[in-house]
Formats: C-alpha cells, structure tokens, sequence
C-alpha cells in the first residue's frame, strides 16, 4: 500500500474543483500563509492557501445577507423550493466533484464521500416537498367572530458553522430548509475543509442564477474560529446552527443567548452498542464494525462503547478483533480501502493518549493503535483502528476521543447496560442488537439518546427523522419532519369579524 503523490491530490482537487465550476488557482491566488492552509489528510502535505476574511469583510457579508432577507421572505415558498430542488438536480449531476473534494479533504473512501453528498441531495428533496407545507394551525377561538391562528414567517440570515469530518451535509440539512424558509444563509465552514465548502455554495449560486433569483441569499466566510464568532455577536444573525464539540458549543450557546439570538447545536456523541445473548451475531458484528470503524471513528455518531453480556462476550469480541484485522487501511483513492487517514497529527495523538490512559485504568488493547504508512507520509496520520476491553465504564470512557477507539465492557443485565448507555455526557445515539421484542422495547423506552436504534449501528442516519442528541450533545435536531420551524418566526393571530369586542377571559372593561 502507498500514497498517492502530491500531484496526483491536486489534480483530483482541480477536477472536483471544476466540475463545481471552480478553480484552484483562482482561489489560492493572492493568498498570503496569514490565510487558511489547504491541506489534504491523504497526504498530510499543502494544496495551498487561500484568503481569509477580516472582521470587516465578514460584516460586510452578514450585512449583504440581511438585505437580501428582505427580498427573498417575499418569494413565495413554493417558488424558493424551486432553486432546491435545482441545487439538488446540480448535486447528483456534480456528486462525484463534490464527493471527490469530500475524499481529498477529509480523507472518506469514495462511496462515504459519495453518501454525504447523497444526504444532501436527499435533504433537498424533503426541503422542495416542505417548501408547499410550512403550515400553521388554526384553532377555535373562545370568542364569537373571532379566528385565532398560528403562523410561521421567515426568521431572518442564518449563521452556519460546520465541522470538517462532514464538511458539506450538515450545512445543506440546515441550508436546503432556512432557504424554503425565506432565510439567507452565511457558511463558516471548518478551514479544514474550505474547498468542498466552495464547491457546494457554487453549485448553490448556480441554482439561484438559473432560477432566475437573487444569488446574495448564500455565502460563504473563510477563515478560522475567530471569523465563526463574528456570526456569534452579530445581532443581525437570528439563528446560528453550529456542529462541532461541545467545547465549542459552550462558547456558542451562551454568546448567542447573550443577545437573545437562536442557537441550534449538534455536538459530541459518544455513542453505545448492546450486544444482547439473542443478537444474530453476524448481523451485530457487521453492525458494530461499521460504526465503530468506519470513516476512521471521524463521525459524531460513531460507535465509541460497546456493552457485550458476559454470556457471548468472549466469542463476539473475538469476532470483532478478527474483523479489524481484514479492514484494508490507506488512501482512500486505492480500491478495496476501508479506513482512510485520520485529519491530522492532533486526533492521532489524541487517540495515543486515551489508549495510555484506558491501559492505566485496567484497560487491555486487544488490537489497534499503531501508526500505519509512516514512512511514505510522514505527514499524513493513518492508523489501525483500536479495541480495547475495559473492566468497567472508567473515566476515559465517559470521553469523545475523535479517532477509532471501541472500548468494550461486559454487562449481566440489562437495565444495567442501559445505565451505562446513559451514565455520559453526551447523548446522541445508541443501538441494541437482540432478537428479543421485550429488550428491544426496554432499550427504546430507557435510552436517553436523540437517536436510538434496534439491530443497526449508531451511524448512518436517514434524512427525515430528526438528527440529534441530548445533554452535552446540545439538544438541536436537523432535517427531521418538523425541523423547518427552527428556520422560522412564529405568530398568534386572532381576527375579529364579529363588529364587537369581546374581552378574552371575559374580562370587562370600558
Ligand atoms: C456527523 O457525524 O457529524 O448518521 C454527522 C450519520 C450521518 C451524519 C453524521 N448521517 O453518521
């Protein structure tokens, strides 16, 4: 197994980049090394730079954005879901462009790559159907003559801030329902992964032009952390939806509630397993290797715990190590590979060091951990992904280390693997492989997770439910059926017809 070369990252980066109708050296030109540094994981090495924004520039943006917001509440919906349902037709013609720039910066095998871009394209759908459906209620009134109505109207300019391990479907969940919903939308994609970000927001301009709309409704700000906060303190920023960890979303919720804006937030999982006595082993172990494995351990759904009664503990886990050793690790432009690189030198040293500590806490490696293909990329961070059994849920457990760690406890009863799913921080997803309706059941009721699952894994979610988590994870859900009302105002209306004016409560007064 060797790396591609440098070259060969780049001419796939300008392929993807112009099938998108971008170009690389356009975007790198004039930039200085004060900008964001293009890089891909595959080879560690640099692509480039490109500009950042300042905060005067950003405002500028913010402000080009709350002025379209005037124009563009005033489309009827149905004709806004118009230009989604062609940024939707553009992203499957272009979904190997963009699922190639996917590939090159956050390091997915192409058919990952190619399913982020496919729930993107699935959001668009339900975001076209939603555009005919942004309904109110009506109810009685408790007076005669009167109508009393709920109503939804657009919000305003929706601040986005996306992480680099699902660098484009997170954005286009909340972007495909703010823009039905009448609201412009500014994109402060992770630096990590700024060239997929572009290309998915021109494709997104495309469908305005050729609508026929106004394209000041999307953009895109470059730059670091501190270019995320802008969208945090501008009060012209109704809502900001942020992914990322929930170091993150703690400095996000407060500064937004500071000025009464709306936040919605997808943070840390750090999502459980239970493997029952019942489970059909082969299914379960298919289930767990996925989620525990796939996309390096990179996504917030990824399978961290997993709880094995002790009854088929020994054989499962078994199972498991045997699996690991057949995934084929490399660059995930090789065929046949399933674990791609890690982002960088930081998640591998992350993932050393909760493998040191689960060690000091009892913990025995069973397999996994070693640094792979060092020698062709010593600036890439590819890694064998790790099963460690535990003598209980210790502390490091209770941790997101954001690297392939599948710690494994045994249980002997259920209600007790149920309270470990729980015993965490963060609550988003949760799964139980068993063949028993009752346990089943018992797991559902008892799961405190936004997504909690029977005989599949913890990732891989459909758009359509709602995608999020409790507690640490932020409480926010996206592209569910009635995730559109976060991207909306709602009213009260009460109209009177009946020529008098009758108090409510039977109030008297004048
Ligand atoms: C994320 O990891 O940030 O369920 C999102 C999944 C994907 C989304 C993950 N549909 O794994």
């Amino acid at each position: 197994m060797t790396l591609p070369t440098q070259d060969e990252i780049r001419d796939l980066t300008r392929r993807g980049l112009s099938g998108c109708g971008l170009d690389l050296d356009a975007i790198t030109t004039g930039a200085s090394a004060a900008g964001v540094q293009l890089r891909s994981p595959i080879t560690g090495q640099e692509l480039g730079w490109a500009q950042s924004d300042t905060p005067e520039s950003a405002a500028d943006t913010i402000g080009r954005a709350h002025a379209a917001f005037a124009e563009w509440r005033s489309v009827p919906a149905p004709v806004r879901g118009q230009v989604v349902q062609r940024w939707g037709r553009l992203l499957a013609e272009h979904k190997e462009d963009l699922a190639a720039l996917v590939t090159v910066e956050a390091g997915k095998t192409p058919s990952e790559a190619a399913g982020e871009v496919q729930e993107m394209i699935d959001i668009c759908e339900l975001a076209v159907g939603q555009s005919r459906q942004l309904f109110g209620k009506t109810l009685p009134s408790e007076r005669p003559g009167h109508r009393l109505m709920e109503t939804w109207h657009p919000l305003g300019v929706v601040g986005i801030i996306s992480a680099f391990n699902f660098p484009v479907a997170p954005y286009a969940w909340n972007t495909a329902l703010a823009i039905v919903c009448g609201d412009p939308v500014v994109w402060k994609p992770s630096e990590l992964a700024l060239l997929s970000a572009l290309g998915a927001n021109a494709l997104l301009t495309r469908a305005f032009e050729e609508c026929g709309q106004s394209t000041n409704v999307n953009h895109v700000l470059v730059g670091d952390r501190s270019v995320g906060e802008i969208l945090l303190d501008d009060p012209r920023v109704e809502l900001v939806s942020a992914t990322g960890s929930v170091r993150m979303g703690r400095e996000v919720g407060p500064r937004v509630a500071q000025r009464f804006g709306r936040s919605l937030l997808e943070l840390g999982g750090n999502n459980a397993a239970i493997v029952a006595p019942s489970a059909d082993a082969d299914l379960a172990l298919r289930g767990v290797v996925f989620a525990a494995a796939g996309t390096a351990g990179q996504r917030c759904t990824t399978l961290r715990r997993l709880f094995v009664h002790s009854s088929v503990a020994s054989e499962f886990v078994d199972k498991i190590v045997a699996a690991y050793g057949t995934l084929t690790i490399g660059s995930p432009l090789d065929d046949g590979v399933l674990v791609g690189p890690l982002v960088g030198q930081g998640a591998f040293e992350s993932m050393q060091a909760a493998l040191a500590t689960a060690e000091e806490q009892g913990g025995e490696v069973l397999c996994g951990g070693a640094r792979v293909l060092a020698e062709d990329g010593p600036e890439a961070f590819y890694v064998e992904p790790a099963v460690v059994r535990m003598p209980s849920q210790t502390q490091i457990v209770h941790d997101e280390t954001f690297a392939p760690i599948l710690y494994v406890v045994e249980y002997d009863d259920l209600d007790d693997a149920i309270a470990l799913n729980n015993a965490v921080p963060q609550g988003l997803s949760s799964a139980v492989f068993t063949s028993d309706l009752g346990e089943a059941e018992r797991f559902l009721a008892g799961s405190d997770t936004g997504i909690a699952n029977v005989n599949i894994g913890t990732s891989g979610a459909e758009i359509g439910g709602a995608f999020g988590g409790n507690k640490e994870t932020g409480g926010g859900r996206e592209s569910g059926t009635d995730s559109w009302q976060a991207y909306m105002r709602q009213a009260t209306n009460t109209v009177n017809y009946s020529g008098e004016l009758p108090l409510a409560q039977g109030v008297e007064f004048l």
